[in-house]
């Protein structure tokens, strides 16, 4: 199909199928980034017509034919929407499949990416609802990316921590400690057991505790805990802030004081992420990142990106550790999608698994593997589903479910850490802890007090 500037876009017409951008017979090649999207096409708009659309506005294409086609290679820089199948049990829904050529991606951005796949076909008007459902990114892009500065491995030898999950509590109230009151219950927290206390999403620089005092107050806590139970810890010290060189003063900060994480939420942008990924990297320091935001676009069913895109994107810009939901607890969390996500974060090669929604085979080339973090409204008692539901390279986090404790923070931690220890060992030795874990809880409260409270 070549581009024929005479033939011009009628308001209410789509012509994008003819400008060239549905290819039913195209084989996707090896180097192509491939998405798939779930598109809802307004009443009477064809599904393969939409999905060109979708193709073209997320390529090379605008509304109209431009005499300037002709200047490029544009049938090689056309996307193309190879593949549309009805979303089973959805009337109405298709699920779009579309190819991208390499050379439409700056190497190494984020950035560029996404302002392709998600730049402007999201409020295109022949479509109620769109949603970028997932994608395989190339072998050959994928090594233009760092990937995680640290990694699981190189994490956990860091810690000198194998075996089970880490433990982690988010500082509670949220907001408004002063910075020794708020390094007392990282202090307390630590002691009592876990591996990492956390500063909450929206922790930066507020009246009631500047950051700097936040950092001194909180090293002391993790200095203090480490030197008197003898185990490496650390506490996510969240450096998010207006600007870069903010953050970057932020952080050089907690490498002075000798933290071996810091911490950064979603919210300060792709590019951000990745300029902070790379300092991680280079000051041998692991990177949490926060994923608030997020569902502000990721909860929607039919539109939006879904978080296992977003975990991609994450890991490909290189953060270590990344929200990525729990299945019990107060936040949403189907299994299947859950277990999606965590493939996404933590294998070397993701199959391809419609239930879990992985559409796509997706080979990682060598980019580490980023810890994934559960948390929201967890607590000891839920250890067993935990564990079986997210299984031993993960973080648990229990904010209230530690700060909340009835006799105090220390023993909120000692309880989370004797019902972890207690079910890895049951797992260990063959017990069936999914239906076995209530037991083996109450049998670990007969002799742990904090347990049993
Ligand atoms: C949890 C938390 C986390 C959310 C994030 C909160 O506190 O600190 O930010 O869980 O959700 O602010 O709610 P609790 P997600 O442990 O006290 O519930 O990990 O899904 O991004
Ligand atoms: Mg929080």
């Amino acid at each position: 199909v070549v581009s024929d500037p005479k033939a011009r876009y009628r308001p209410g017409v789509l012509k994008y199928r003819q400008m060239g951008y549905w290819e039913p017979d195209y084989e996707p090649k090896d180097t192509d980034v491939l998405a798939v999207f779930r598109i809802t096409p307004q009443d009477g708009v064809d599904p393969e017509e939409a999905a060109a659309a979708v193709a073209g506005e997320s390529s090379t294409a605008t509304w109209t034919v431009v005499w300037t086609d002709r200047l490029t290679d544009c049938e090689r820089y056309r996307a193309k929407a190879y593949r549309v199948d009805p979303v089973p049990g959805t009337p109405g829904q298709y699920f779009a499949y579309i190819a991208y050529e390499l050379d439409l991606f700056e190497e190494g951005s984020i950035a560029n990416l996404t302002a392709s796949i998600i730049g402007n076909v999201f409020g295109f008007k022949p479509l109620r609802g769109l949603r970028l459902e997932d994608m395989r990114i190339p072998v050959a892009y994928l090594k233009t990316f760092q990937g995680p500065a640290t990694g699981i491995v190189v994490e956990r030898e860091r810690l000198n921590n194998f075996g089970r999950p880490l433990l982690g509590a988010t500082m509670k109230p949220k907001l408004g400690l002063s910075g020794r009151n708020y390094g007392r219950v990282v202090y307390e927290a630590l002691k009592g057991g876990l591996d990492f206390t956390k500063d909450d999403e929206n922790i930066n620089s507020q009246p009631f505790m500047h950051w700097r005092d936040r950092f001194l107050y909180c090293m002391e806590g993790v200095n203090r805990a480490i030197a008197e139970t003898g185990e490496v810890k650390g506490t996510y010290l969240n450096v998010t802030a207006a600007t870069m060189e903010d953050m970057y003063e932020r952080a050089e900060f907690a490498k002075e004081l000798g933290s071996v994480v810091i911490m950064i939420d979603l919210v300060i942008g792709y590019t951000a992420i990745q300029s902070m990924a790379k300092w991680a990297r280079r000051n041998d320091m692991i990177l949490h990142l926060h994923r608030a935001g997020h569902s502000t676009y990721t909860r929607q069913k039919s539109h939006g990106v879904s978080f296992r895109v977003i975990a991609k994107w994450m890991r490909m810009a290189g953060v270590d550790h990344i929200h990525a939901g729990t299945v019990v607890g107060k936040l949403e969390g189907d299994p299947n999608v859950i277990r999606g996500i965590y493939d996404t974060c933590r294998e070397t090669h993701v199959a391809q698994n419609f239930q879990h929604g992985i559409f796509f085979d997706q080979p990682w080339a060598g980019l580490k593997r980023v810890m994934p973090v559960a948390s929201g409204g967890i607590h000891a008692g839920q250890m067993h589903q935990l564990l079986a539901y997210l299984g031993e390279d993960v973080v648990l986090q229990f904010g209230g479910g530690t700060i909340g404790h009835p006799d105090g923070i220390q023993a909120g931690a000692t309880a989370n850490r004797v019902a972890l220890e207690v079910m890895v060992k049951a797992r260990n030795e063959g017990r069936d802890i999914w239906n076995e874990g209530p037991e083996i809880l109450r049998d670990a409260a007969r002799w742990c007090a904090p347990l049993r409270a």
